[in-house]
């Protein structure tokens, strides 16, 4: 069934361990994606409930505890206000952010603890586990030492070498020791209660891959992604084994007391955590006077979880047999995982601090959590990894916020107080002018904004599909749409004499500066306000706008109404500066320890193209380049290779042809200054006459990247 047909949805993002900050690789992982799908739900008028909620048990958090000399509470309550008012700060709307540690958590997870023995899925079973004498307590995985039987560190954990990173069980350590004491543990026995997940891989195995469940379609296969279905079969196919779903442990949640031999034993905390989804749940039931049932056991409810890759096999496997051994609750219909980011072309490492901290940059970048969240949604590992860079992040803000949305909303504003002193215009419905979707195409209102709304709903599906980068591609393309809209028909000229046009064309670009008010608000919910406030309308409820908005477009109808009055032109984005940036780069690797390289590795080996032959001064000195902004880009229909680029040379503007179609979108150029080499004689590709060229610089991969001058720098003049 698809998820549009479901009367209403449970969003859940990733219970982060309160044991540390929230990263950049966490959000764009996990709460990002969330938060802009739950947005745009809201604002489609559908019912989302959207929880999360600190994870507070677990070696993660003990092991953080011994580090700091503190106890487990002191961590817990400590990080989890850190991590709570980072995603506030950052706008991510949950309607709740709960905590494991809460009576409620666990009075919920002993609860279905019970009702899983006494249907029997529980099998009690003694084993050998290591012990440490020395500190009198059992030791879970992360507190065993020893030497990796693969590489040979000799500090691998019991259940992982960070080194190799071979998963490994205690057992397989050489020269055991306790990460407690530093004692030699000895074995011995203990009882825990085994969840007998082998007892459902059939049906795990049929549902994940067709959808069906006892006759039911419960979702669409197809729309779950490939990495996640892949990592899903391949645990299914080496064979799923009972799990052991209770430790000895003094900080968790107590397997309940009346059970025998429960003394001492805490539940597994991937067992609680899951179940923090349906406490938190119950958690904003009991505080908004809600029913949290109708979220959990209706199959009305379309239950989604985002997730990074590493969590994939508990929720795609273990905590949905949980949740059908219990009997009484629904399956994801999704859980759209994302890929690991990397920073700066290594990957993110918090034990090495290579990583940039969230609450570091809202404290030091105030105002910039839209520049943030539109870098990381663009960036977002989707289907691989990815990676994050701060001149990236300088570059979609200046290019793409401030040089392609701000410019938009800028001129428009700027034009209609200076041509109507402030006041929507007057169009005449039969008023021609050129669409801003081609430039060949002419227009009356109601086709432009039937476009546009059909431009909307592209987004839309996007979202809808879990391809936010996609969707935000195409919020862009509203926007250079929009520039375009202005660049074609120039209102600037003459508008004495094209009156009725120049109305028209202006009404126009209002109307796409109050969609993109809506649309930009599960991206950039902070700039979508300002917009709103500045085009003087009632700020969002997240309540339908977006679907109210699309309905009337698509009748051909206006959403701004002639005479309403605007305010002031302002800058919606501000520009992120070289000094910004660079101080930025240089703390991140003054603050980070030094990587260990491993010595026996090859230095990756490149190959440098032969110098060309020499040629004379007088032969490069017929060479005129000259410095350009690139005012306008398209797609080349039918080459994937090729724009076609709009090029002002401050003296005139030129059409040219450039082969970077692979390597930057049309909305990344616009804007751009580039060099160009002036005095190329002209060229024929694919029937467009390109005059000149843009120099780029390539690399080794055949990558490419524009060769540019200094920010600001006047266009017009020569490049020696
Ligand atoms: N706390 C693991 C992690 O941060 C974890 C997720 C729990 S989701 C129920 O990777
Ligand atoms: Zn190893």
């Amino acid at each position: 069934m698809p998820t549009s047909a479901k009367k209403r949805y449970l969003v859940t993002a990733a219970l982060p361990y309160a044991n540390g900050p929230l990263h950049l690789g966490h959000l764009a992982g996990a709460y990002l994606p969330a938060d802009v799908y739950v947005r745009y739900l809201r604002l489609m008028g559908r019912e989302v409930l959207f929880v999360c909620g600190s994870d507070e048990h677990g070696a993660a958090i003990t092991m953080r505890a011994r580090k700091e000399g503190v106890s487990p509470r002191e961590i817990v309550d400590k990080y989890h206000v850190l991590i709570r008012d980072t995603f506030q700060k950052l706008g991510i709307a949950f309607d709740i952010y709960h905590r494991t540690s809460a009576p409620l958590h666990h009075q919920t997870s002993q609860d279905i603890f019970r009702k899983l023995l006494e249907k029997g899925h529980f099998e009690e079973r003694e084993t050998e586990q290591y012990y440490d004498e020395a500190a009198g307590q059992f030791l879970a995985d992360r507190y065993i030492l020893g030497t990796c039987p693969v590489c040979e560190n000799p500090d691998a954990y019991g259940d992982q070498c960070e080194k190799c990173g071979t998963s490994l069980s205690p057992d397989q350590l050489l020269q055991p020791r306790s990460a407690l004491s530093g004692a030699t543990p000895v074995k011995r026995p203990t009882t825990h209660w085994y969840f007998k997940l082998n007892e459902h891989e059939a049906w795990l195995r049929e549902w994940i891959n067709t959808g069906r469940l006892e006759g039911k379609v419960l979702h669409d296969p197809a729309t779950w992604k490939a990495h996640v279905l892949g990592q899903c079969n391949s645990w299914l196919d080496q064979g799923l084994q009972p799990r052991a779903m209770t430790r000895d442990l003094d900080w968790g949640v107590d397997v309940p007391p009346e059970i025998p031999r429960s003394e001492g034993k805490k539940l597994y905390v991937w067992l609680d955590a899951p179940i923090g989804y349906i406490s938190a749940t119950k958690q904003w039931a009991a505080d908004h006077r809600e029913n949290w049932e109708r979220f959990w056991k209706s199959e009305d409810t379309a239950l989604i979880h985002f997730i990074g890759k590493d969590n994939i096999v508990f929720h795609c496997l273990i905590f949905p047999a949980i949740l059908r051994a219990h009997g009484e609750f629904i399956l994801p219909v999704n859980v759209p995982a994302n890929q690991f980011l990397n920073l700066e072309g290594a990957k993110l490492s918090t034990s090495r601090n290579w990583a940039v901290w969230a609450h570091e940059y809202m404290e030091e970048l105030p105002g910039r959590e839209d520049d943030l969240r539109y870098n990381l949604i663009k960036n977002m590992p989707e289907q691989r990894d990815s990676d994050f860079t701060w001149k990236g992040l300088q570059e979609t803000t200046n290019t793409e916020l401030v040089g392609n949305l701000g410019g938009f909303i800028q001129r428009v504003f700027v034009l209609v107080h200076k041509n109507y002193g402030g006041l929507v215009p007057q169009a005449r419905p039969e008023q021609v002018f050129r669409s801003g979707w081609n430039a060949e195409q002419e227009v009356t209102l109601d086709r432009e904004l039937f476009a546009l709304a059909k431009k909307l709903e592209e987004m839309g599906a996007e979202i809808e599909r879990f391809q936010f980068r996609e969707a935000l591609r195409v919020l862009m393309e509203i926007s250079s749409a929009g520039n375009a809209l202005l660049q074609f028909n120039e209102p600037w000229k003459a508008a004495q004499e094209r009156a009725e046009e120049v109305k028209a064309v202006l009404f126009a670009a209002i109307q796409y500066a109050v969609a993109l008010s809506a649309a930009m608000r599960p991206f950039l919910p902070f700039a979508a306000a300002r917009l709103r406030a500045q085009l003087n309308l009632p700020a969002f409820e997240d309540d339908g706008e977006l679907v109210a908005l699309i309905n009337d477009l698509l009748e051909g109808n206006a959403v701004l109404w002639p005479d309403h009055p605007i305010g002031p032109p302002e800058h919606l984005f501000s520009r992120l500066s070289d000094e910004v940036i660079a101080a930025q780069m240089q703390k991140l690797r003054a603050a980070a320890s030094p990587v260990q390289t491993d010595a026996a590795a090859p230095a990756p080996s490149v190959e440098y193209p032969p110098v060309k032959e020499t040629i004379p001064y007088e032969v490069f000195a017929q060479l005129d380049l000259r410095v350009a902004t690139i005012v306008g880009a398209e797609k080349v229909e039918k080459a994937d290779k090729l724009l076609r680029l709009t090029v002002d040379l401050g003296f005139e503007t030129r059409t040219i042809v450039a082969g970077i179609a692979q390597h930057y979108t049309p909305e990344e150029v616009i804007g751009r200054q580039v060099v160009v080499v002036a005095n190329l004689a002209p060229r024929k590709m694919r029937g467009i006459e390109s005059q000149g060229m843009v120099l780029m610089a390539e690399d080794a991969q055949g990558r490419l990247c524009f060769v540019r001058p200094d920010e600001g720098w006047p266009v017009g003049f020569g490049v020696r």
